[in-house]
């Protein structure tokens, strides 16, 4: 097992996990250390997002005229910057575009990444924690080592199912910056010392607690759910649960992780866009799943279905999610069903 003594730093960790894995090659520890640099410079930039309007960075004009991107943008950009001539992925997908996007031609590798590079963004005007979701599956449309470098991937790299995703996690920028992630071999969470640009392991191996404490979901939609899912709600509310709901996915998350809790967002009839749910199964809910299910817990649609077993067919997809404990989940499933 990997030494995962408290303290160590991310990399550390990284290079020890790789150590454990003699046939690895190193693309994967440097995929994560590439992610490690944009986390801090993401950071760095929402740390100062309130000071957005004086210092120009709202999306408008600074003062010396010149447009400037808004906090999406710029960790968007970070984010492909980073990636697109490190040599370890074939091709991105970002819930801030429309397309795939490739990398510089040479420099393409064997793993895909797809991402949410600010979730929760709508928070940041209100000082609420928000994040960066990550999910990295191998890619499947060229096996062979030579070629892959010159052949970019491609929108079916991205169309596998949730369980096939190599490595997954998240960046929460809140009252400390923590980057929680897991290859497969548990959940381990890392805590940023703003002075001196380090992460370290804060968190090991983590496991949802046993008692579902929270109850997460936005009660203001539900004249816009079904009949079950109001049964289910008024259901759970009847025993001794409290309700936190902050309308950021990786804040809601990790807490439920930390401390136990269920975490709803089903299909409603408020708009012919959410019919499948709010969120997207490729960069929110996949690599969640994966988590959760490291950490002992559940993710399954409305409807019962594993999301990690679920095959995307678009790159945007959404779905409801149901997320947490895995008793409280699966209660829950045998209510609405
Ligand atoms: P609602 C943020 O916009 C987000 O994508 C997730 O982070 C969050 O869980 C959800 O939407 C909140 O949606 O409809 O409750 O405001």
């Amino acid at each position: 097992m990997v030494k995962k003594s408290l303290g160590i730093t991310v990399s550390r960790y990284i290079m020890d996990l790789q150590h454990m894995f003699p046939e690895a090659k190193g693309d994967l520890t440097g995929l994560l250390n590439e992610l490690i640099v944009a986390a801090k410079t993401i950071n760095a930039e929402v740390n100062k997002a309130g000071l957005a309007d004086i210092l120009g960075q709202s999306g408008k004009k600074n003062v010396q005229g010149e447009e400037v991107q808004n906090l999406d943008e710029l960790t968007n950009n970070t984010i492909k910057k980073r990636m697109e001539s490190c040599g370890y992925v074939c091709a991105m997908v970002s819930e801030e575009e429309d397309n795939i996007i490739p990398v510089r031609k040479g420099y393409s590798g064997k793993y895909t990444l797809a991402f949410d590079p600010l979730d929760g963004s709508s928070n940041i005007d209100v000082n609420v924690s928000i994040g960066t979701i990550f999910s990295i599956p191998r890619r499947i449309t060229s096996s062979s080592e030579v070629s892959s470098y010159d052949i970019p991937g491609t929108a079916e790299d991205f169309l596998q199912k949730g369980s096939e995703q190599v490595a997954a996690g998240y960046i929460l920028y809140g009252s400390s910056t923590m980057m929680v992630f897991s290859t497969g071999h548990g959940v381990n969470g890392f805590t940023l010392d703003p002075s001196v640009g380090e992460f370290y392991l804060s968190h090991k191996n983590i496991k949802i607690p046993k008692t579902c404490k929270y109850l997460s979901i936005n009660e203001g939609n539900h004249k816009y759910w079904n009949e079950n899912m109001k049964n289910y709600i008024d259901h759970i509310k009847d025993r001794e649960i409290s309700s936190r709901y902050i309308g950021s996915l990786v804040a809601d998350f990790h807490r439920n992780l930390i401390s136990g809790g269920i975490f709803l967002y089903p299909k409603d009839k408020k708009d012919p866009s959410k019919k499948q749910g709010k969120l997207r199964l490729l960069y929110e809910a996949a690599p969640l799943a994966f988590l959760i299910q490291q950490a002992g817990g559940k993710a399954v649609t409305d409807e019962g279905e594993d999301i990690l077993e679920i095959k995307p067919t678009s790159i945007h997809q959404r779905t409801p999610l149901i997320i947490g404990n895995k008793d409280a989940v699966s209660e829950a499933i045998e209510f609405l069903n």
